[in-house]
C-alpha cells in the first residue's frame, strides 16, 4: 500500500489556500511595481527623485499630493514615499 499523493494533494490544497489570503499582498505589490513604472517614466534625470516639476509632468497625483509627500520638504519625493502614501490612500 502506497499513499504518496495524499500529502501531495494536502499541499496543494494548502498553497491554493495560503494563495487566496496572500491577495491583498498581491494586489499591493502590483501597486507597487505600477509606482515604479511611472516613477521610472516620471523621473527624467533618473537620479531617483521626483521633483514638484517632474510630477506634474510625469504623475499628476503625485504633484498633486507633493506637500504631503515630501513630508520632509526636501523639494523631491522618491518611489518609496509614494508608495507609503498610496498605502494610506
Ligand atoms: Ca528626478
Amino acid at each position: 500500500m502506497r499513499s504518496s499523493p495524499k500529502p501531495i494533494l494536502c499541499a496543494a490544497a494548502l498553497l491554493a489556500v495560503a494563495a487566496t489570503f496572500a491577495q491583498p499582498a498581491w494586489a499591493s505589490s502590483a501597486m507597487d511595481k505600477q509606482i515604479d513604472e511611472k516613477f521610472a517614466a516620471a523621473d527624467v534625470n533618473r537620479d531617483g527623485k521626483l521633483t514638484l516639476e517632474e510630477a506634474k509632468a510625469g504623475m499628476p497625483r503625485v504633484a498633486k499630493n507633493f506637500d504631503k509627500i515630501d513630508a520632509d520638504k526636501k523639494g523631491y519625493v522618491t518611489a518609496d514615499q509614494i508608495k507609503a502614501m498610496a498605502d494610506k490612500m
